[in-house]
Protein backbone atom coordinates (compact mmCIF):
# COMPACT_ATOMS: atom_id res chain seq x y z
CA UNK A 1 0.00 0.00 0.00
CA UNK A 2 1.57 3.46 -0.87
CA UNK A 3 -0.46 7.06 -0.50
CA UNK A 4 -1.26 8.57 -3.96
CA UNK A 5 -1.08 12.01 -3.14
CA UNK A 6 -2.06 15.01 -4.35
CA UNK A 7 -0.69 18.34 -3.89
CA UNK A 8 -2.41 21.75 -3.29
CA UNK A 9 -0.14 24.81 -4.18
CA UNK A 10 2.90 24.80 -6.09
CA UNK A 11 4.88 27.88 -4.29
CA UNK A 12 8.56 27.19 -2.65
CA UNK A 13 7.53 25.15 0.38
CA UNK A 14 5.08 22.90 -2.21
CA UNK A 15 7.89 22.30 -4.60
CA UNK A 16 9.85 21.49 -1.61
CA UNK A 17 7.87 19.06 -0.83
CA UNK A 18 7.18 17.53 -4.35
CA UNK A 19 11.19 16.69 -4.09
CA UNK A 20 10.87 15.45 -0.97
CA UNK A 21 8.24 12.87 -1.36
CA UNK A 22 9.17 12.24 -5.06
CA UNK A 23 13.12 11.25 -4.11
CA UNK A 24 13.40 10.74 -0.24
CA UNK A 25 10.03 9.53 1.32
CA UNK A 26 9.15 5.66 1.08
CA UNK A 27 5.42 4.50 0.53
CA UNK A 28 3.87 7.51 -0.90
CA UNK A 29 4.23 9.29 -4.02
CA UNK A 30 2.77 12.16 -6.13
CA UNK A 31 0.15 11.58 -8.60
CA UNK A 32 -1.14 15.05 -8.85
CA UNK A 33 -0.31 18.52 -8.66
CA UNK A 34 -2.84 21.47 -8.64
CA UNK A 35 -1.97 25.23 -8.70
CA UNK A 36 -4.41 27.83 -9.34
CA UNK A 37 -1.99 29.09 -11.68
CA UNK A 38 -1.47 26.49 -14.13
CA UNK A 39 1.91 27.72 -14.61
CA UNK A 40 2.75 26.93 -11.08
CA UNK A 41 1.35 23.66 -11.71
CA UNK A 42 3.62 22.90 -14.50
CA UNK A 43 6.28 23.64 -12.54
CA UNK A 44 5.17 21.42 -9.91
CA UNK A 45 4.71 18.53 -12.27
CA UNK A 46 7.68 18.44 -13.70
CA UNK A 47 9.46 18.01 -10.72
CA UNK A 48 7.09 15.18 -9.81
CA UNK A 49 8.21 13.56 -12.78
CA UNK A 50 6.46 12.30 -15.87
CA UNK A 51 2.55 11.13 -15.55
CA UNK A 52 1.75 13.47 -12.97
CA UNK A 53 -1.43 14.90 -13.35
CA UNK A 54 -1.93 18.85 -13.57
CA UNK A 55 -5.04 20.97 -12.30
CA UNK A 56 -6.06 24.24 -11.42
CA UNK A 57 -9.07 23.15 -9.12
CA UNK A 58 -7.95 21.77 -5.74
CA UNK A 59 -11.82 19.89 -5.87
CA UNK A 60 -11.36 17.91 -8.87
CA UNK A 61 -7.62 17.33 -7.74
CA UNK A 62 -8.36 15.58 -4.47
CA UNK A 63 -11.52 13.82 -5.85
CA UNK A 64 -9.72 12.13 -8.30
CA UNK A 65 -10.29 8.49 -7.60
CA UNK A 66 -6.18 7.95 -8.47
CA UNK A 67 -5.73 10.13 -5.34
CA UNK A 68 -6.07 9.06 -1.71
CA UNK A 69 -3.90 11.37 0.24
CA UNK A 70 -3.51 15.33 0.50
CA UNK A 71 -0.51 17.95 1.09
CA UNK A 72 -1.75 21.28 1.09
CA UNK A 73 1.17 23.90 0.73
CA UNK A 74 -1.11 27.28 -0.45
CA UNK A 75 -0.21 30.21 1.34
CA UNK A 76 -1.70 30.12 4.83
CA UNK A 77 -4.70 32.32 4.24
CA UNK A 78 -5.99 29.71 1.34
CA UNK A 79 -5.51 26.42 3.41
CA UNK A 80 -9.04 26.11 5.27
CA UNK A 81 -10.99 25.03 2.01
CA UNK A 82 -8.89 22.36 0.39
CA UNK A 83 -7.88 20.82 4.18
CA UNK A 84 -12.05 20.55 4.71
CA UNK A 85 -12.57 19.48 0.94
CA UNK A 86 -9.85 16.32 1.86
CA UNK A 87 -11.58 15.44 5.21
CA UNK A 88 -14.87 15.39 3.22
CA UNK A 89 -13.18 12.72 0.91
CA UNK A 90 -12.47 10.70 3.98
CA UNK A 91 -8.64 11.50 2.83
CA UNK A 92 -5.42 11.79 4.71
CA UNK A 93 -4.78 15.32 4.76
CA UNK A 94 -1.39 17.20 5.91
CA UNK A 95 -1.46 21.00 5.85
CA UNK A 96 1.64 23.13 5.96
CA UNK A 97 1.52 25.68 9.21
CA UNK A 98 0.10 27.57 10.05
CA UNK A 99 -3.32 25.50 9.79
CA UNK A 100 -4.81 29.01 8.52
CA UNK A 101 -4.24 32.53 9.41
CA UNK A 102 -7.47 33.19 11.80
CA UNK A 103 -8.21 30.78 14.62
CA UNK A 104 -12.01 31.12 12.83
CA UNK A 105 -10.86 29.01 10.02
CA UNK A 106 -9.28 26.65 11.86
CA UNK A 107 -12.40 25.93 13.86
CA UNK A 108 -14.09 25.37 11.04
CA UNK A 109 -11.56 22.79 9.85
CA UNK A 110 -11.70 21.34 13.57
CA UNK A 111 -15.73 21.39 13.25
CA UNK A 112 -15.42 19.11 10.05
CA UNK A 113 -12.69 16.84 11.36
CA UNK A 114 -14.95 15.84 14.58
CA UNK A 115 -18.16 15.90 12.30
CA UNK A 116 -15.90 13.04 10.38
CA UNK A 117 -15.41 11.20 13.13
CA UNK A 118 -11.97 10.24 11.74
CA UNK A 119 -8.50 11.52 12.46
CA UNK A 120 -7.33 13.07 9.42
CA UNK A 121 -5.75 16.13 9.52
CA UNK A 122 -1.65 16.60 10.59
CA UNK A 123 -0.33 20.01 10.51
CA UNK A 124 3.28 20.95 9.80
CA UNK A 125 5.12 22.12 12.57
CA UNK A 126 8.16 20.49 11.93
CA UNK A 127 9.91 21.41 15.02
CA UNK A 128 8.63 18.55 16.89
CA UNK A 129 10.31 15.99 14.61
CA UNK A 130 13.61 18.10 15.05
CA UNK A 131 16.48 16.08 16.71
CA UNK A 132 17.66 18.81 18.86
CA UNK A 133 14.07 19.50 20.24
CA UNK A 134 13.31 15.62 20.72
CA UNK A 135 16.71 15.34 22.48
CA UNK A 136 15.58 18.67 25.23
CA UNK A 137 12.36 16.91 25.47
CA UNK A 138 14.04 13.13 26.13
CA UNK A 139 16.35 15.36 29.15
CA UNK A 140 13.46 17.04 30.64
CA UNK A 141 11.17 14.18 30.60
CA UNK A 142 14.06 12.45 32.85
CA UNK A 143 12.95 14.74 35.95
CA UNK A 144 16.37 15.14 37.07
CA UNK A 145 16.68 18.64 36.32
CA UNK A 146 13.33 19.59 38.03
CA UNK A 147 10.71 21.82 36.83
CA UNK A 148 11.29 23.78 34.11
CA UNK A 149 10.57 27.59 35.03
CA UNK A 150 11.99 30.40 32.34
CA UNK A 151 12.61 29.91 28.43
CA UNK A 152 14.45 31.99 26.30
CA UNK A 153 14.48 32.30 22.51
CA UNK A 154 15.40 33.44 19.72
CA UNK A 155 13.88 33.55 16.46
CA UNK A 156 16.66 35.29 13.98
CA UNK A 157 16.52 35.69 10.20
CA UNK A 158 18.69 37.13 7.75
CA UNK A 159 15.75 39.12 6.27
CA UNK A 160 12.59 39.14 4.85
CA UNK A 161 10.23 40.00 1.69
CA UNK A 162 8.61 43.56 1.50
CA UNK A 163 5.22 41.63 1.94
CA UNK A 164 5.83 40.59 5.33
CA UNK A 165 3.89 42.07 8.12
CA UNK A 166 3.97 43.48 11.69
CA UNK A 167 1.85 40.68 12.40
CA UNK A 168 3.41 37.79 10.44
CA UNK A 169 6.20 37.99 13.38
CA UNK A 170 3.43 35.88 15.02
CA UNK A 171 1.22 34.41 12.69
CA UNK A 172 4.06 32.86 10.01
CA UNK A 173 7.35 32.72 12.50
CA UNK A 174 6.76 32.64 16.19
CA UNK A 175 3.89 30.26 15.22
CA UNK A 176 6.55 27.83 15.69
CA UNK A 177 7.60 28.38 19.05
CA UNK A 178 4.05 28.58 20.09
CA UNK A 179 3.19 24.94 19.04
CA UNK A 180 6.74 23.33 19.79
CA UNK A 181 7.10 25.28 23.40
CA UNK A 182 4.09 23.79 24.78
CA UNK A 183 4.88 19.97 23.57
CA UNK A 184 8.34 20.69 25.12
CA UNK A 185 7.25 21.34 28.67
CA UNK A 186 3.46 19.48 28.43
CA UNK A 187 1.78 22.77 29.32
CA UNK A 188 -0.30 24.93 27.41
CA UNK A 189 -0.43 28.76 27.42
CA UNK A 190 -2.21 31.16 29.54
CA UNK A 191 -1.45 34.63 28.41
CA UNK A 192 1.30 36.29 25.78
CA UNK A 193 2.16 39.93 25.48
CA UNK A 194 4.15 41.75 22.55
CA UNK A 195 6.36 44.11 23.27
CA UNK A 196 8.33 46.38 20.46
CA UNK A 197 11.92 47.81 21.28
CA UNK A 198 13.01 50.11 19.28
CA UNK A 199 12.73 49.14 15.05
CA UNK A 200 15.85 47.94 13.31
CA UNK A 201 16.74 50.38 10.66
CA UNK A 202 16.97 47.61 8.46
CA UNK A 203 13.43 46.34 8.64
CA UNK A 204 11.69 47.64 5.50
CA UNK A 205 8.88 50.64 6.15
CA UNK A 206 5.87 49.76 8.31
CA UNK A 207 7.64 46.82 9.84
CA UNK A 208 8.72 46.73 13.33
CA UNK A 209 11.34 44.56 14.05
CA UNK A 210 12.50 43.55 16.02
CA UNK A 211 10.00 42.13 18.36
CA UNK A 212 9.83 40.73 22.00
CA UNK A 213 6.88 38.09 23.52
CA UNK A 214 6.69 37.17 26.55
CA UNK A 215 4.13 34.15 27.02
CA UNK A 216 3.35 32.00 30.07
CA UNK A 217 2.17 28.73 30.69
CA UNK A 218 -0.72 27.68 32.70
CA UNK A 219 1.88 25.88 35.08
CA UNK A 220 4.09 29.56 34.87
CA UNK A 221 6.47 28.88 33.11
CA UNK A 222 7.75 32.61 31.41
CA UNK A 223 8.90 32.24 27.59
CA UNK A 224 10.72 35.28 26.65
CA UNK A 225 10.70 35.46 22.62
CA UNK A 226 12.93 37.54 20.50
CA UNK A 227 11.79 37.51 16.99
CA UNK A 228 14.48 39.66 14.72
CA UNK A 229 13.87 38.92 10.73
CA UNK A 230 16.37 41.44 9.69
CA UNK A 231 19.16 40.13 11.88
CA UNK A 232 21.92 39.82 8.66
CA UNK A 233 24.01 36.98 9.83
CA UNK A 234 22.01 34.55 9.23
CA UNK A 235 18.85 31.76 10.54
CA UNK A 236 19.73 31.67 13.93
CA UNK A 237 17.23 29.31 16.53
CA UNK A 238 17.98 29.38 19.83
CA UNK A 239 15.78 27.82 22.81
CA UNK A 240 17.80 27.94 26.44
CA UNK A 241 15.22 25.93 29.04
CA UNK A 242 15.92 27.43 32.66
CA UNK A 243 15.17 24.42 35.24
CA UNK A 244 15.21 23.63 39.15
CA UNK A 245 18.66 21.83 38.78
CA UNK A 246 19.83 22.63 35.22
CA UNK A 247 19.86 24.93 31.97
CA UNK A 248 19.65 22.90 28.62
CA UNK A 249 20.50 24.65 25.68
CA UNK A 250 19.00 23.94 22.33
CA UNK A 251 21.96 22.04 20.10
CA UNK A 252 22.44 23.55 16.45
CA UNK A 253 23.63 22.10 13.30
CA UNK A 254 26.78 21.55 13.61
CA UNK A 255 29.80 23.11 11.42
CA UNK A 256 33.21 23.30 12.02
CA UNK A 257 35.10 25.85 13.82
CA UNK A 258 36.92 27.88 12.15
CA UNK A 259 40.53 29.11 13.02
CA UNK A 260 41.08 31.89 10.45
CA UNK A 261 42.62 35.48 10.29
CA UNK A 262 43.05 35.81 13.96
CA UNK A 263 39.45 35.16 14.75
CA UNK A 264 38.09 32.03 15.98
CA UNK A 265 34.36 31.34 14.04
CA UNK A 266 31.56 28.73 13.50
CA UNK A 267 28.99 29.14 10.50
CA UNK A 268 25.46 29.83 11.63
CA UNK A 269 22.57 28.37 8.76
CA UNK A 270 21.22 30.62 5.87
CA UNK A 271 17.79 29.92 6.04
CA UNK A 272 14.80 28.06 7.58
CA UNK A 273 14.89 24.93 4.71
CA UNK A 274 18.14 24.70 5.25
CA UNK A 275 17.90 24.35 9.14
CA UNK A 276 15.00 22.34 9.39
CA UNK A 277 15.55 20.20 6.32
CA UNK A 278 16.50 17.16 7.95
CA UNK A 279 13.08 17.76 10.12
CA UNK A 280 10.96 17.84 7.26
CA UNK A 281 12.17 14.44 5.90
CA UNK A 282 11.26 13.00 9.20
CA UNK A 283 7.58 14.66 9.71
CA UNK A 284 6.73 13.82 6.17
CA UNK A 285 8.06 10.67 6.56
CA UNK A 286 5.76 10.17 9.51
CA UNK A 287 2.89 11.61 8.32
CA UNK A 288 2.65 8.84 5.33
CA UNK A 289 3.57 5.67 8.08
CA UNK A 290 0.72 6.93 10.29
CA UNK A 291 -1.52 7.84 7.29
CA UNK A 292 -1.23 4.24 5.92
CA UNK A 293 -2.52 3.27 9.20
CA UNK A 294 -5.21 5.74 9.45
CA UNK A 295 -3.73 7.76 12.33
CA UNK A 296 -1.86 11.06 12.25
CA UNK A 297 1.43 11.80 14.21
CA UNK A 298 2.39 15.63 14.81
CA UNK A 299 0.34 18.28 15.39
CA UNK A 300 -3.08 17.84 15.36
CA UNK A 301 -5.97 20.10 13.82
CA UNK A 302 -6.53 20.87 17.60
CA UNK A 303 -3.07 22.02 18.26
CA UNK A 304 -3.05 24.01 14.64
CA UNK A 305 -5.87 25.51 16.00
CA UNK A 306 -4.79 26.38 20.11
CA UNK A 307 -1.48 27.57 18.20
CA UNK A 308 -3.81 30.55 15.90
CA UNK A 309 -5.81 31.10 18.85
CA UNK A 310 -2.90 31.76 20.77
CA UNK A 311 -1.25 33.99 17.85
CA UNK A 312 -4.56 35.92 17.62
CA UNK A 313 -3.83 37.20 21.32
CA UNK A 314 -0.18 38.03 20.65
CA UNK A 315 -1.42 39.81 17.39
CA UNK A 316 -3.85 42.11 19.12
CA UNK A 317 -1.04 42.28 22.01
CA UNK A 318 1.04 44.26 19.29
CA UNK A 319 -1.31 47.36 19.25
CA UNK A 320 -2.48 47.11 22.70
CA UNK A 321 0.86 46.45 24.82
CA UNK A 322 -1.47 44.51 27.31
CA UNK A 323 -1.29 40.65 28.27
CA UNK A 324 -3.63 39.06 26.50
CA UNK A 325 -5.65 35.58 27.67
CA UNK A 326 -4.90 32.69 25.63
CA UNK A 327 -8.87 30.96 25.57
CA UNK A 328 -9.23 27.78 24.03
CA UNK A 329 -12.53 26.16 25.94
CA UNK A 330 -10.56 23.53 26.76
CA UNK A 331 -9.33 20.01 24.73
CA UNK A 332 -12.51 17.70 23.09
CA UNK A 333 -12.47 14.46 23.83
CA UNK A 334 -11.90 13.62 20.12
CA UNK A 335 -8.58 15.28 20.46
CA UNK A 336 -7.38 14.32 24.20
CA UNK A 337 -4.08 12.33 23.75
C1 LIG B 1 8.63 30.35 7.30
O1 LIG B 1 7.40 30.10 6.68
C2 LIG B 1 8.94 29.26 8.26
O2 LIG B 1 8.18 28.38 8.51
C3 LIG B 1 10.19 29.45 9.00
O3 LIG B 1 10.46 28.38 9.86
C4 LIG B 1 10.12 30.75 9.78
O4 LIG B 1 11.35 30.95 10.42
C5 LIG B 1 9.84 31.90 8.85
O5 LIG B 1 9.71 33.09 9.59
C6 LIG B 1 8.57 31.66 8.05
O6 LIG B 1 8.37 32.70 7.13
Amino acid sequence: MSLNIALIGCGMIGREHIERIQNRIKDAKIVAVCDVFEEGAKKGAAIAGEGTKVYTDFNEAINDPDVNAVVVTTPGAFHKDPVIAAIKAGKPVFSEKPLANTAADCKEIVDAEMASGKHLVQVGFMRRYDRGYNQLKALLDEGKFGAPMVIKCTHRADGVAEDYTTAMAVTDTAIHEIDVLPWLVDDEWDEVQCIMPKTSSKAHEGLKDPQIMILKTKGGIVTVLEVNVNCGFGYDINCEVVCENGVMNLPCPSFPTVRFDHNVSTKIEDNWILRFIDSYDVEIQDWVNHALEGKTGGSSAWDGYVASITADALVKSQTTGAAEKVITGGTPDFYKK
